[in-house]
């Protein structure tokens, strides 16, 4: 018995050693210590053996058992540690190649300055509401006191789906469905996505941006308007800008208005930026129509409203000094990574 162990200990430490990949120490580990293993097998007849013997050859047992332990775990480091040397070599990385440059993505400048100036009115107290892009005829324009045979209904700018359902040419529905649902006070801004039936070029597309706002409540004048509007270009172009408002004509506002800042680059002299004028235009404005108020199930002798709309692309290319607006809608990675 003391033979067939010590031959154990010999045949496992060569076995052990020729031992190449872990999937054969596992075999080895089974085979040497498992249950139905040489070891166990031996030691499984020790009942048979003499009162002084057992000790002894229990002891030697042990011990071969230990050595074969230590020896398997030893050679599974070894080999672990072969496997790691030869996975660094592999994947050695040659730090004086060149690096690749990550593409980033950026935000949109229309997005950026739509950020901009959500957030003015935001600050003013405005929450921002959206609506559907495919709409009505009525909520486009019947409501909005635009009939049917109005001139600035003109077909040749609206993209129409069926004889009632078209692309939404100005956010202004929203306001209208905003005015159906809520009872005043209001004070909201729709930024959003319009179509036109517009050849591209350089300073139109069939898809554009505004952002409208309306304010309805008791009592409001326009005074208000004049007040949140000048605060609003304040915060866009900064606290020295000088707005006028100039008298227009909206079929959904009465009395209307433009408001134009004074040119920042020539002070109202007149420059190329401002053709000339002094002046550029901003937005359009005015104290929403009693017609249109009262088709929303607003009672005009008891509220009032101002409302104003603008194009956010404009005020992008002028803020970025951008000369053609089809850039901002080619998705050119060159052009889009400068902001
Ligand atoms: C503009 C100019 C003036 C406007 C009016 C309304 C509504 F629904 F309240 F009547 N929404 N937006 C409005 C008024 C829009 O865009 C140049």
């Amino acid at each position: 018995m003391k033979g067939a162990l010590e031959n154990i200990r010999v045949t496992a430490r060569e076995q052990l050693a020729a031992a190449n990949d872990l999937a054969r120490l596992e075999e080895l580990r089974v085979s040497l210590l498992g249950k139905k293993g040489e070891l166990t097998a031996i030691l499984k007849q020790m009942g048979k053996l003499s009162a002084e013997e057992r000790p002894v050859i229990g002891q030697l047992a042990n011990q071969v058992r230990a050595e074969i332990e230590q020896e398997l775990a030893d050679r599974m480091a070894e080999l672990k540690d072969a496997a790691m040397n030869a996975k660094l070599e592999e994947e050695r990385i040659d730090v004086t190649m060149p690096g690749f440059k990550s593409m980033i993505g950026k935000t949109h400048p229309i997005s950026l300055v739509l950020d901009e100036m959500k957030d003015i009115f935001i600050g003013m107290g405005f929450s921002i509401v959206a609506g559907p892009e495919v709409e009505l005829d009525e909520y486009n324009f019947e409501k909005l006191n635009l009939p049917k045979d109005h001139p600035a209904r003109d077909t040749q700018d609206t993209f129409y789906i069926t004889n009632n359902i078209l692309l939404r040419t100005q956010t202004s529905p929203v306001q209208v469905r905003t005015m159906e649902k809520q009872a005043p006070p209001i004070r909201i801004i729709s930024p959003g996505r319009v179509f036109r039936s517009d050849a591209v070029d350089a300073t139109h597309s069939p898809l554009f941006h505004q952002m409208e706002g309306l304010v309805v409540d008791k009592g409001v004048t326009m005074a208000d308007l004049k007040g949140t509007l000048e605060l609003f270009v304040k915060k866009l172009y900064g606290e020295d800008s000088v707005v006028r408002f100039r008298p227009h004509h909206f079929p959904f506002t009465e009395p209307s208005a433009e408001l134009d800042v004074m040119c920042f680059n020539c002070h109202g002299k007149g420059c190329r930026l401002c053709k000339g004028e002094g002046w550029i235009e901003i937005l359009g404005c005015g104290m929403v129509h009693p017609k249109v108020l009262r088709g929303c199930g607003i009672d005009p002798d008891v509220y009032s409203g101002f409302a104003f709309g603008m194009g956010v692309e404009r005020i992008v290319m002028r803020k970025y000094n951008i000369d053609d607006l089809r850039l901002l809608f080619e998705n050119d990675l060159r052009f889009l990574d400068q902001f």
